[in-house]
């Protein structure tokens, strides 16, 4: 059966996911102490008491952050949809919680709700907003799970009741339509347990996806691990997690960009392999964006504003090109993208039995030949030479139209 619900993420291909807290403010140290890990789990991984890690809060006052530069930025990208951490491992709220004061407006100078701001963005600028929730570890409840520690003797059901339950209500009932919720980390969480929290997503908000790791196998779609990208097309729904850098929340010492050119490549490869990208930002603890993260989304902003058809709602070519390194295949109704990286002489495939009707470089549209050929032995080939003068792109997209009606990539065997 046709999953309505998640139609418009199947489509949208590309999301921004923002990790965003207190951690933020430590940047990846701590008393002098640097963490090799991860920043947004530093609380845990440099063994900070919960009142140290509270006292943080009473500093927390990001003034510069901008609801609406940052759906601006992901619009700009090319991403439909933002997926924000409305409460990380660390248990802090980033928006206004009635059942814990542990929450932006309450406990910090700043005092302002950002997930209300970024809503009424959202909803101004037509891209869908979603909230990552942590739900099993809690670092800050002292029934909530921690990861590397003894959990037993806790009451995790106190915990589900008084604050994960309550708290998703209030995300689900304060900010208008949600996309998705993006659980992580189901930890001990039973089967009954999952099926609870997916059950009242769904009961608020019908429409609203949960993401796979909300345990137990009853997510909605899958999620990769993070930044990990299937060799194959995969059945069904998933999505791959993935930084830009080597951290989710803000690292002042993680330097390790990856380059538009990379991100670009695993956006393609992502979408002709049949995934959704969700491509991480994490602003400091003042709530800029940083610099290098905006340089690359503005690149590949420029080639979606160009080629965005390759990309949403585009589909794995039926018949997958093994032999093909120098790029990747999308392909929808009627057409199919072939996405050039490298610099080839020309374009051939084998294996394509289709008859073109026309072929033209996406962005610009600029008219090309497609030579087939079928030999005795049956192999059907398409050679496509490029013109004297081209644009210079990341990855040059190659339209070939067909027949509606036609199937494609079915070599004649
Ligand atoms: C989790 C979080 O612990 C982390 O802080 C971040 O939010 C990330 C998006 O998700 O980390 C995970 C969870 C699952 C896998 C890897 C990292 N996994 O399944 O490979």
């Amino acid at each position: 059966m046709k999953d309505c619900k998640q139609q418009w993420w199947k489509e949208a291909k590309f999301g921004m996911f923002i990790h965003w807290g207190l951690y933020a403010l430590l940047a990846g140290e701590y008393n002098g102490k640097k963490t090799s890990n991860i920043a947004e789990w530093i609380m845990h991984d440099l063994s900070i008491p919960v009142e140290e890690y509270e006292k943080l809060a009473a500093r927390f006052n990001p003034t510069a952050f901008s609801a609406q530069r940052i759906v601006k930025l992901a619009k700009d990208t090319g991403m439909k949809y933002i997926v924000i951490t409305s409460k990380h491992h660390d248990g802090f709220a980033m928006y206004k919680s009635q059942c814990s004061r542990y929450n932006i407006v309450d406990a910090t100078p700043f005092g302002r709700d950002p997930i209300k701001e970024l809503a009424e963005e959202c909803e101004k600028e037509g891209i869908k907003l979603c909230f990552y929730y942590s739900q099993a570890q809690d670092w800050h409840d002292p029934n909530g799970f921690e990861e590397g520690t003894d959990n037993e003797g806790k009451d995790f059901r106190k915990y589900l009741d008084e604050k994960c339950i309550p708290q998703l209500r209030e995300l689900l009932t304060q900010y208008g339509d949600i996309g998705l919720i993006w659980f992580d980390t189901p930890m001990g969480i039973t089967y009954e347990q999952s099926k609870e929290l997916k059950e009242l997503v769904h009961s608020i908000q019908p429409n609203c996806i949960v993401s796979g790791r909300i345990g137990n196998d009853l997510g909605d779609y899958m999620s990769t691990g993070d930044n990990f990208i299937p060799l194959l097309p995969y059945e069904g729904d998933w999505e791959v997690p993935a930084t830009i850098n080597n951290t989710w929340g803000y690292k002042k010492t993680d330097l390790r960009w990856k380059s538009a050119d990379k991100l670009l490549r695993n956006l393609v490869k992502i979408v002709s392999r049949g995934g959704n990208y969700l491509l991480n930002i994490g602003p400091d603890g003042e709530g800029n964006v940083p610099e290098e993260s905006v340089k690359v989304l503005g690149q590949i902003g420029e080639f979606m504003r160009l080629n965005g058809e390759s990309i949403y709602g585009a589909h794995p070519v039926p018949f997958y090109p093994y032999d093909i390194d120098w790029g990747y295949f999308t392909c929808r109704k009627g057409k199919i993208y072939i996405h050039v990286f490298d610099d080839i002489e020309d374009v051939y495939i084998l294996n394509i039995a289709n008859t073109p009707k026309r072929a033209y470089i996406l962005a610009d549209h600029t008219p090309l030949q497609v030579v087939t050929r079928t030999t005795c032995e049956g192999d059907s080939s398409w050679r496509i030479a490029w013109p004297e003068k081209r644009m210079k792109q990341i990855d040059t997209v190659i339209c070939v139209e067909m027949e509606e009606d036609e199937p494609i990539f079915e070599p004649i065997r």
